[in-house]
């Protein structure tokens, strides 16, 4: 699952790995930025007025050791794994710096994630605990301890001087794959190699500490917090605003009170905050860059962000397994509108092949390099199929490279929707529907839209009449799973199209609609 050695050692001598735990990087930072702004959050809707949280790097360091210390005295400790599902508020990161402390690993769900999806990762990663925003979220997963929001656990830091920590080749984290299988994987991420990228990454973008990062995708999400995202611009000593929802009547007025630098959309949300922006009586001047990724952005709306928002716009094309790919700030406008970027590290190796592996100009892209895994999770079968024997991860997407070295990203080949930068694993949701009775085969396929770019839909066989179509919503709410992955059409047919080798052709059922 890790890395060879003698790959491993390049990347420390390239100055890549540098040995740092993120333990390691909060207290240099408090050290160095102490009382400066680090994390930043609105006051909560129902608040009668009030300046919202601000906390310090040295709030934030002091903070996180207070509840590593308390996570010790309910005996969390090195290795544990401890499922992490919280909104955008500054307690996400004390979460995690706290867990980072004692080598215990959050496994971090979307706070779209229901009972199916939590209760499975915390079977799957034998969880220690469940960390989660309210009380009526611990029937989301009733056999594993939780640890309430407003509640945590407290103890006194001096615990911890006689506690190992982590060592900086360990895995820090689960970070949640966009999936193409029947269950979700988990991807390992090592102190080394998540510093590397964050760091590497708030470099593309010149984060300094005058810079303010707006979160206002999901934290939990790899691009809110990597590219370089929260942990990046606190590695860069700038404050991070934390938006509890994305939209632009949550986030203009924060970008004019925090004067945000920078922030990170996906596709379907830049179109609503273009047209949002025209009419707004909000300052946005102070935004200088617009990341857009997670989904291909059309180059008809990438062209529309320098002149309407006045800012620079960087694609982002990544992924959680590692593989990050920016436009750079002072790319010529038509590779910043028409490209996905190119590698953040000189030593991200890229290949593009042919369904037989052959190199080819536009094909699959396979990765490979200092944070890109080598494995998922404890997933030994599924590893000999998304990695090739010498360790190149197969992202599932089609590619072509432009004679300037930057990839434009054609489409897809795994199984899953990218349902405006929500992924979609469709086996998954096929295994739910089959378990409904009436159901006797299923396939779920991407449709066009114009606002998400994909749509789910769902062509279902039936045994004796169909059900209707608010049923089926139901049953699949009933059993759980997050509202995203809920077909947005169904079809009923009475065969499916099939391969010359007999398997059910998915291209044929997205032709059909
Ligand atoms: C087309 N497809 C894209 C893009 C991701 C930064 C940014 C995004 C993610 C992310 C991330 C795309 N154009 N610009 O982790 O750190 C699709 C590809 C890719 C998959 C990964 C980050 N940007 N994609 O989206 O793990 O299909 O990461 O393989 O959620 O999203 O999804 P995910």
């Amino acid at each position: 699952m890790h890395w060879p050695d003698d790959i491993a050692a390049r990347y420390r001598a390239a100055g890549y790995w540098k040995g740092e735990t993120f333990g390691d990087m909060l207290r240099e930072l408090a050290g160095r930025y102490g009382p400066r702004p680090a994390l930043i959050a609105p006051p909560a809707p129902d608040a009668t007025g009030g300046a919202g949280t601000r906390w310090s790097f040295g709030d934030l360091a002091e903070r996180a050791d207070r509840l590593a210390a308390g996570l010790h005295g309910l005996g969390i400790g090195h290795g544990d794994r401890v499922v992490v599902q919280l909104p955008n508020v500054p307690e996400f990161y004390q979460v995690c710096f706290a867990l980072f402390r004692l080598g215990a690993l959050p496994v971090f769900a979307l706070p779209a994630h229901r009972s199916a999806e939590i209760s499975y990762f915390c079977a799957f990663t034998e969880a220690a605990a469940y960390v989660c925003p309210d009380d009526a979220h611990r029937a989301l997963a009733p056999d594993t301890p939780a640890l309430v929001l407003g509640d945590l656990p407290e103890g006194d830091p001096a615990v911890l001087a006689g506690l190992p920590g982590p060592a900086p080749g360990d895995v820090a984290f689960l970070q949640l794959s966009g999936g193409s299988t029947g269950l979700p994987k988990l991807i390992p991420r090592t102190h080394d190699d998540y510093i590397y990228s964050f760091r590497a990454s708030a470099e593309i973008c010149a984060l300094t500490p005058e810079s303010v990062y707006l979160c206002a995708l999901p934290a939990a999400h790899n691009f809110p917090m990597s590219s370089p995202g929260v942990f990046g611009a606190l590695s860069a000593g700038a404050a991070s605003v934390l938006a509890p929802d994305p939209s632009p009547g949550t986030c203009f007025p924060l970008v004019e009170r925090e004067r945000v630098t920078i922030t990170a959309l996906v596709p379907p949300l830049a179109l609503v905050w273009l047209d949002a922006a025209a009419g707004t009586a909000h300052d946005l001047s102070s935004l200088e860059v617009l990341q857009v990724g997670g989904a291909k952005f059309s180059e008809e709306a990438a062209k529309r962000v320098r002149p309407e928002l006045g800012c620079t716009l960087q694609q982002v094309f990544g992924m959680a397994e590692g593989l990050v790919n920016y436009t750079r700030l002072d790319d010529p406008e038509d590779v910043i509108v028409s490209t996905q970027g190119r590698p953040i590290s000189p030593d991200d190796e890229i290949l593009i092949v042919d369904d037989d592996d052959r190199e080819t100009d536009e094909g699959h892209l396979l990765t490979r390099g200092p944070y890109t895994i080598r494995g998922y999770w404890r997933a030994e079968e599924h590893n000999k199929l998304a990695f090739t024997a010498d360790g190149f991860y197969r992202t599932g997407d089609i590619v072509r490279r432009t004679p300037g070295g930057h990839l434009v990203v054609e489409g897809r080949a795994k199984d899953q929707i990218n349902r405006g930068g929500d992924k979609i694993a469709a086996e998954e949701v096929e295994n739910h529907l089959l378990a409904h009775p009436s159901v006797h085969d299923a396939s779920v396929v991407a449709v066009p839209d114009p606002y998400l770019g994909e749509r789910s839909c769902a062509y279902l066989i039936c045994r004796g009449e169909a059900p209707a179509k608010a049923e089926l919503r139901a049953f699949l709410r009933e059993r759980g799973i997050a509202a995203f992955k809920i077909p947005d059409r169904f079809e009923f047919v009475d065969a499916f199209p099939q391969t010359a080798v007999g398997k059910v052709s998915k291209r044929h059922l997205r032709e059909r609609t």
